[in-house]
């Protein structure tokens, strides 16, 4: 028999498997390809994958059978039960040593238990975020790889040669144990979802209070795309803002506006409750989309209730483009501040040791919210590892400083003329909260332990909890002392 001469294999021939099989042939490995439904391995090798290296697998034995040891196979399948259905499958024909990657958007606490049931076969398991879509996946995509670190070194040269570059520096490095590749592919997809809501807030701003045209707001997008907010989504919402339809009318215009989503935003908020962390900017838009898809209640609302009389800025309109420009470009360091706060904490809860340089890197190209912006964050984190907020890091300081005159008039100017803008709204309440060395919560203590005796600490003497009788008639028992 002829030795084995499959570097990979990829199971799952939809849009991201092909576009990965493909940008992973085009660097010289050669793929072995195989899918649930078999007859597509096939079509793809008589069309996409025509005068390719890339083999073809009649069934997972065949496939594991073509494969070099140790045995790298990756899933690009429909995240949750098709990943579990496919490793029971696969653990039969493995061997110790061998190497299964999980590279769908799998929540990161499958990828925790994978990682560990795996282990314990002897098996290695890695939880791979991939971003950048289908043309990423082509050309070069952001991985964040991260589990059983022993399959790094194994897995290292197909990752690092497939993935996007950010000069000459590949978007891809080893994340931590566990889940810990999808926990920061998870948080990547929260701030996207907070990136795209505040350029829908800007975009908002500028349509209704300042009456722009399409036109000119894909210029303004233009202009800002050249400065501190560079990044891939600012560049294709000045696209989309250009393009027509076929009748010559801009399609945008047409477009319904409820917002969907597919849950990474949700379960990055979900987590930020569960550890605490006051991620309140990406929460905002999951909970603005939620207020888009109220399409009907909306128009019916509209017809009912009244905004305020004046609905139109009527101040220096280029002064005011600039100072959207700028609450912008706040909001969003406040957003990956709480993005990189997240993190902290999810490495603490689980014991990893998380690279902050290393992940914004990692985002810098090939991914949805690539931006000149996270080159920033890198050297931030390069300048200091255990840097505790970006909002502290002297370079972000100074530019928040820059912005905030702007910011709070934005937010003032909205809020009057009853245009809705919750991430700008929330980024700077975080902002303000943050910075206050004294805020009310010792009412909110006081209050707890009026009708609850859940007790308070007093400012002397933290760490020491005591309940007041504040009515005198409520007796001097306290309830027990936890954090939820
Ligand atoms: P899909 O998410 O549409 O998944 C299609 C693949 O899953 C096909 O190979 C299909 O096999 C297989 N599959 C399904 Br569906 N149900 C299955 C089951 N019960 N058992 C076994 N296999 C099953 O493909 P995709 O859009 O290429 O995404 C692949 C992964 O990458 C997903 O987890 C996705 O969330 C993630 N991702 C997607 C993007 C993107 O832009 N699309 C970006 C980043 C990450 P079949 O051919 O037999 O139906």
């Amino acid at each position: 028999m002829s030795q084995p001469t499959g570097d990979i294999a990829l199971i799952g021939l939809a849009v991201m498997g092909q576009n990965l099989i493909l940008n992973m042939n085009d660097h010289g490995f050669t793929v072995v390809a195989f899918n649930r439904t078999v007859e597509k391995v096939e079509h793809f090798l008589q069309n996409e994958a025509k005068g390719t290296k890339v083999i073809g697998a009649k069934s997972l034995e065949d496939m594991v059978s073509k494969l070099k040891k140790p045995r790298r196979v990756m899933l690009l399948v429909k995240a949750g039960q098709a990943v579990d259905d496919f490793i029971l499958k696969l653990v039969p024909l493995l061997e110790k040593g061998d190497i299964i990657i999980d590279g769908g958007n799998s929540e990161y606490k499958d990828s925790n238990r994978r990682c560990k049931a795996l282990a314990a076969q002897g098996l290695l398991f890695v939880g791979s975020g991939v971003s950048g879509g289908e043309d990423g996946a082509r050309y070069g995509p952001s991985l964040m790889p991260g589990g059983a670190e022993q399959a790094w070194p194994a897995i290292k040269d197909i990752f690092q040669s497939i993935s996007a570059k950010a000069g000459k520096e590949p978007c891809c490095d080893w994340v931590g144990p566990d889940g810990a590749g999808h926990f920061v592919k998870m948080v990547h997809n929260g701030i996207e979802y907070g990136d795209m809501q505040l350029i829908c807030e800007a975009y908002h701003l500028m349509k209704d209070a300042l009456g722009m045209s399409q036109a000119e707001m894909a210029d303004t997008l233009d202009e800002w795309n050249k400065g501190e907010l560079d990044s891939f989504l600012i560049e294709i919402s000045r696209d989309i803002l250009c393009f027509k339809d076929k009748d010559g009318q801009y399609l945008l215009e047409k477009i319904r506006d409820t917002a969907g989503q597919k849950g990474t935003g949700k379960w990055t908020a979900i987590s930020a409750l569960e550890y605490g962390v006051p991620v309140s900017l990406i929460a905002e838009s999951v909970f603005a989309r939620c207020l888009s898809s109220l399409q009907g209640e909306r128009i019916e609302a509209s017809k009912q209730i009244q905004g305020p009389s004046k609905t139109k800025y009527e101040g220096d309109k280029k002064q005011f483009i600039n100072d959207i420009k700028y609450a912008l470009y706040a909001s969003k360091i406040v957003s990956y501040a709480q993005g990189f706060m997240l993190m902290r904490e999810a490495a603490k809860e689980f014991g990893w040791k998380l690279n902050f340089g290393g992940i914004a890197l990692m985002w810098r190209g090939g991914c949805i919210i690539r931006s000149v912006f996270l080159g920033n964050i890198k050297e931030a984190f390069d300048k200091n590892p255990q840097l505790s907020n970006l909002l502290l890091d002297d370079f972000f300081k100074k530019e928040v400083q820059k912005c905030q005159e702007s910011w709070r008039k934005v937010v003032a100017s909205a809020v009057t003329l009853g245009i809705p803008t919750p991430a700008f709204s929330t980024a700077l309440a975080f902002f303000d909260g943050y910075r206050s060395a004294r805020l009310p919560a010792n009412l909110i203590q006081a209050q707890r332990d009026y009708f609850g005796a859940h007790t308070y600490e007093l400012l002397d003497n933290p760490g020491k909890f005591i309940h007041t009788n504040w009515t005198g008639h409520g007796g001097n028992v306290s309830s027990t002392t936890y954090q939820a």
